[in-house]
């Protein structure tokens, strides 16, 4: 018998209730679809189904008792270079043991590397029966290139996951993936969804998805995380998230479903948020509104009246809705990314836009050479020892030893540091103009100012031009933007740094400034400014000479942060409706740290 080890690390997300850890899914897929066969079975066996970044001497001592012949490596973002450390050491103690490598990370280059024996690029699993019959008829390959596998009749990986992680871990919860089709009509030049994209969506079938839903319902499962990359696009996902819904409810440990909707909103897309209920809500991933950078990046077909459409949807359906735009997109200058935020606000999205910083993929097309060379893209390889929300939250180097974790190895993202048309001061600049409109105009105060000032024919970027240009006016305003600045350099790599700069510190400091300087809370009713009457002063003052606002108009508008936000403000030509109660979203944000705030999601009426 020949002893195979598949590896799928994650980081710790969380320490309570118990350690959290994300099932290796993918890895999963691979063992329970070849072990369907024979000649597999009589002639492999798996030793283990690793999920965490332990300490490598320690994996290393285990295998000892069974030492590998075949060691199967699932590459992502997020495990990359802990996967190359573990290797480098198998490959040294255990010479003659076949290293095998796949996932959205890998390439043909990764053969260049003396401990990796073999490539797989695409989906995995028929590619990976055939190298394991490869090696018993002796003759396997480096390269196996990419297949897609044109019927999903394949096992379920969750029984091996019960075998393999949640019955021999049973104090541990878990984040778990769920697929319920593969592939991606799209084409988008920053993105490799798993090697589908551009490929047509192939179906699991419903019976099998049925069992895994209900599988759901009986586990420590915290949060699904769903891997198709357009829930919506076909008409039976409103009776899956119907099945979703109801399992979640029977789970008490459920507190999450994170989905990627179809990029053309449509009916379905709010039907399944609808089900779903607070367990989630529906993002419009825009990426740009600038017509040059949609055609590059080949999201022509998916614009910003999008977001229009998808706002009368929200308020039909009731569901909370946020848009997400990248920053450093190719054709993108600081003049465009502003007018697209504002583009955004002009739509009707008043809820909440996210800003991503760029960040270069493997295997995607805008990473090639020629894209980074047409572009002028310049990049930093960031160094992360927790990547985001979802994995390593507020875990500190003592509870990865507590663990028995490796703390020595630092994942990277190669994120954009300047392109030929944003320089990396534009780029900070967009993301401090960005965070203006989050804090003032999202979660803000000027978000009924502004919409006032709208009604009255000043656009919103006119508007926020003007607040932008008074608030630099403000000492403590330009404090706080120099500190961001500096962090935003150093996370971008222009300026340098003794700790790595991760996106979670990152976000702790802009937290901080919207916190701290400016004392907001989160919930919308009780928004209150620490120095209320210099800020009703510096309001007032804006209103009329900024904004031109007549003294008698002033005084209909809440400028008194002292008072709780009203739910209706009628001063006879303009009625603002907010509506809290619905919004509470349960899953959306899946912080667990009570510290952290909880987006509120809020939606309003504007009759005018
Ligand atoms: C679930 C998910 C997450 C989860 C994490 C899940 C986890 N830890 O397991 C969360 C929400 C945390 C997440 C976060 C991020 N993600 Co993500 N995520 C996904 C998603 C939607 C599903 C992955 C999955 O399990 N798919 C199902 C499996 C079956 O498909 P697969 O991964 O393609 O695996 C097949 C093959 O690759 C192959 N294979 C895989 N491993 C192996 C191993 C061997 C030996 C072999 C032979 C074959 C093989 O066989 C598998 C079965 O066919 C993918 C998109 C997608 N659909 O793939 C993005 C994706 C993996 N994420 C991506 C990115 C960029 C991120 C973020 C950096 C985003 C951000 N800006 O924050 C963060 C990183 C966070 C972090 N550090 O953990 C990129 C990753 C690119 C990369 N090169 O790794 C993807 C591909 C999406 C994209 N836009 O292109 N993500
Ligand atoms: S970004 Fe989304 S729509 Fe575009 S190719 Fe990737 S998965 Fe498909």
């Amino acid at each position: 018998m020949r002893s195979i080890y598949f590896f799928q690390p994650n980081n710790l997300n969380l320490l309570k209730p118990e350690p959290v850890y994300w099932l290796p899914y993918s890895v999963a897929c691979l063992w329970s679809y070849v072990r369907q066969f024979s000649d597999i079975t009589d002639n492999f066996v798996c030793q283990d189904l690793a999920f965490k970044k332990e300490r490598v001497e320690n994996v290393i001592q285990r295998m000892e008792s069974n030492p590998p012949d075949v060691v199967a490596l699932s590459f992502y973002v997020w495990n990359t270079n802990y996967n190359k450390k573990l290797a480098e050491q198998i490959h040294i103690n255990f010479p003659e043991c076949k290293i095998i490598v796949g996932g959205p990370q890998v390439n043909y280059e990764y053969l260049e590397y003396e401990w990796c024996g073999h490539v797989i690029n695409g989906e995995g699993e028929e590619n990976f029966l055939q190298f394991l019959k490869d090696i018993l008829n002796d003759r396997t390959k480096p390269y196996y290139e990419q297949k897609r596998i044109q019927s999903l009749d394949i096992p379920s990986p969750y029984p091996v996951l019960d075998e393999w992680c949640i019955d021999r871990y049973p104090d541990y919860g878990w984040y778990s993936t769920f697929e319920t089709n593969r592939g991606c009509p799209y084409a988008c030049t920053f993105c490799n969804w798993g090697s589908t994209t551009n490929s047509n969506v192939v179906k699991f079938d419903m019976d099998r998805l049925k069992s895994e839903i209900e599988w759901f319902a009986n586990r420590p499962i915290l949060a699904i995380f769903g891997a198709d990359a357009n829930w919506g696009i076909l008409k039976r996902d409103v009776e899956i998230a119907r099945m979703l819904r109801k399992a979640a409810d029977r789970n008490p440990y459920l507190q999450g479903i994170a989905l990627q909707y179809a990029k053309n909103s449509n009916r379905t897309v709010f039907e399944v948020a609808k089900e779903l209920g607070n367990y989630t809500s529906v993002t419009c991933s825009l990426q740009s509104t600038n017509e040059r950078t949609l055609e590059i990046i080949k999201r022509k077909n998916m614009k910003s009246d999008n977001v229009a459409e998808m706002m009368k949807l929200s308020v039909e359906f009731k569901v909370p809705t946020y848009t997400e735009l990248i920053l450093g997109l190719p054709e993108e200058t600081l003049d465009t990314f502003k007018d697209g935020l504002c583009e955004i606000l002009e739509s009707g999205q008043h809820n909440q836009t996210n800003i991503y910083l760029l960040i270069m993929l493997e295997n995607s097309e805008l990473a090639s050479w020629d894209s980074r060379l047409n572009h002028g893209y310049k990049t930093h390889h960031n160094l992360e020892d927790a990547h985001d929300w979802a994995s390593g939250l507020g875990i500190t180097k003592q509870h990865k030893i507590d663990h028995g974790l490796d703390y020595e190895t630092h994942e990277s993202l190669e994120i954009v540091q300047s392109t030929n048309k944003l320089s990396n001061q534009d780029i900070c600049e967009a993301y401090v103009y960005y965070f203006m409109i989050y804090n003032f105009h999202s979660i803000g105060f000027t978000r009924y100012l502004s919409k006032y000032a709208r009604a009255t024919g000043i656009s919103y970027r006119q508007f926020y031009d003007r607040l932008w240009l008074n608030l630099h006016q403000e000492d403590s305003f330009a404090t706080q933007k120099n500190y961001l600045i500096k962090n935003l350099k150093k996370y971008t790599g222009t300026l340098p740094s003794r700790a790595p700069i991760n996106t979670v510190r990152l976000r702790d400091k802009m937290t901080n400034f919207l916190c701290n300087n400016f004392d907001v809370t989160w919930k919308v009713a009780e928004k209150t400014f620490k120095d209320l009457d210099v800020w009703n002063e510096s309001v007032w003052e804006f209103q009329r000479a900024i904004l031109g606002f007549s003294d008698k108009l002033c005084h209909v508008l809440p400028y008194n942060a002292k008072d709780p936000l009203p739910t209706t403000i009628d001063n006879s030509n303009y009625l603002f409706e907010i509506d809290t109660s619905d919004f509470q979203s349960k899953g959306a944000g899946m912080d667990h740290k009570e510290n952290i705030p909880k987006i509120s999601y809020f939606n309003e009426v504007v009759n005018d």
